[in-house]
């Protein structure tokens, strides 16, 4: 069966440019942009009179069905990708965790786990161990299964978290492969330490999680892997930056002409440390993530590096548990599941944070929330753009309606939300994904298994300056200084 829809006077809005204009849309594909578009009658036709018609939100960081610190995290594939859908979010790159160290069955578990998704993903592979096997996988995952990223955690030590040789192999590794390296920037060693002291003072409260892993152990980290991915000369991608440390060590990255791209998430935008002090356990351990939300001020600061592009693009880090899953730490945070919701909040949140509040433009928020995203991982512009040939990805927002936020109203399975209580400016009126209408007049119709897998290609034209920054390095390797055997 065709679909034919058409969005009627909207100003439509991309990463580039915005212009009023009509959209047509048969099969799941943006056929024409154009004002006055003429149709005929058998196609549903949607007024976005006085609203903005975008590119869905693309989240590039979500950990859905995932098993975690000995628990399973409460969105799968079709609760996540539900409440993605009606907060105008309409693709997610989720992380793919290795099974016993083996990529290809983490893949296929996670291949299991996708089957019954609504919405259109791709996968990153995170990296837990380096060997021969692991290196050969590698190449299968880029060249085979469509995946682009490979992720490496500095922390969670005893779990998932690499060192330093191992984090320089993968890098090597996803150099040769053209894939981009990601990295979760904390010390681990230290993050252990800390937690330590933090029990010996008898400290084992919420509070804990922030005290034991202060900022300056994701400048370290990030610093540290900046450092190492300049060394072996490959671009990288730092997730969940929480610290003006982090952020910092970016923008001198960046300024250097180092190619890093920086990824703040709604929580470290938005919120600050205060509520992991609140005396009540379900609301202060609602907050505990890693790297932990940071004292106000990071807040500000992440905002700021945002919208003068040190940061590129927004993601969540959606990892949700619910209030008995994060009760296992009642007695001891080291034990509270680390993570917080924010796939369905985070298109309204960053509206009006960053659009409300005049830090960036419209073309700029669909740049931060869905475009560029879409060009980091090279699937720019079949996704992230409103154009004729692009996938049907399609939100209408209207700036004069409001939102509000809370865990009765949500459409995630957890019973409670970081931003309970939010309201704010910009509201996703109309989420179409794939060309169908998913969310309208506040109801969701969602297709499980209607989702696509997304494949990413490799990065060639991200590698050939750097091709060429090595052959010049490697010349003057090849020039080795003559000297005279002259005695005196
Ligand atoms: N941080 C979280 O808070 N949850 C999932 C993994 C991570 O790095
Ligand atoms: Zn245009
Ligand atoms: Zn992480
Ligand atoms: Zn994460």
């Amino acid at each position: 069966s065709s679909t034919k829809l058409l969005i009627k006077g909207g100003t439509v809005v991309n990463a580039h440019h915005q212009e009023v204009a009509d959209v047509y849309v048969e099969d799941g594909i943006i056929v024409a942009v154009k004002p006055d578009l003429k149709v005929s009658d058998d196609v549903k036709v949607i007024d976005a009179t006085g609203k903005f018609v975008m590119p869905g939100g693309i989240d590039p960081h979500t950990h859905l069905a995932m098993e975690f610190m000995g628990t399973e995290t409460i969105d799968d594939f079709f609760s996540g990708q539900a409440a993605a859908l009606a907060g105008g979010t309409t693709m997610h790159i989720d992380f793919v965790i290795p099974v016993n160290d083996s990529l290809i069955a983490g893949l296929e578990t996670y291949e299991e786990k996708a089957k019954k998704s609504c919405m259109d993903y791709g996968f990153h592979m995170a990296i837990t161990k380096f060997d021969d096997i692991v290196s050969r996988d590698m190449e299968i995952i880029v060249k085979e299964k469509g995946i682009n990223s490979f992720k490496f955690f500095l922390a969670y030590k005893g779990s998932l978290m690499v060192n330093d040789e191992l984090l320089l192999e993968g890098l090597k590794r996803c150099k040769s492969l053209g894939a981009l390296a990601m990295v979760h920037a904390e010390n681990g060693d230290a993050v252990f330490e800390g937690q330590k002291r933090m029990i010996q003072l008898g400290i084992t409260g919420p509070e804990g999680h922030a005290l034991s892993r202060p900022p300056v152990l994701e400048g370290e980290a990030t610093a540290r892997a900046i450092r190492l991915a300049g060394f072996v000369n490959t671009p990288l991608y730092v997730v969940h930056v929480m610290s003006i440390d982090a952020m910092e060590e970016i923008a001198k990255a960046r300024k250097s002409g180092q190619r890093v791209v920086g990824e703040p998430v709604v929580s470290g935008l938005v919120l600050d440390d205060s509520g992991l002090w609140d005396s009540d356990f379900a609301t202060a351990s609602k907050y505990v993530m890693s790297p932990p939300i940071r004292a106000s001020g990071h807040d500000k600061a992440l905002q700021g590096a945002l919208s003068n592009g040190v940061l590129q693009l927004v993601g969540t880090d959606h990892c949700v548990f619910n209030s008995t899953q994060k009760a296992f730490g009642i007695d001891d945070f080291r034990k509270i599941p680390n993570g917080v919701n924010g796939i369905e909040e985070r298109m309204h949140l960053v509206w009006d944070t960053m659009v409300e509040s005049g830090q960036i433009s419209i073309t700029d928020y669909v740049r931060v929330t869905s475009t560029e995203c879409a060009r980091i991982f090279n699937i720019y512009p079949r996704k992230g753009a409103i154009i004729a040939g692009s996938d049907a990805d399609i939100i209408i927002l209207n700036p004069n309606s409001s939102f509000e936020i809370n865990a009765r109203s949500h459409h995630s399975r957890t019973d409670t939300n970081v931003y309970e209580g939010r309201r704010g400016k910009g509201k996703v009126e109309v989420t179409i994904a794939g060309g169908r209408v998913v969310w309208e007049n506040n109801e969701l119709k969602v297709v499980p298994g209607s989702g696509k897998y997304i494949e990413m290609p490799p990065f060639n034209y991200l590698f050939s300056g750097i091709d060429k920054a090595d052959a010049s390095y490697l010349s003057s390797l090849n020039a080795p200084v003559k000297r005279s055997k002259s005695t005196t």
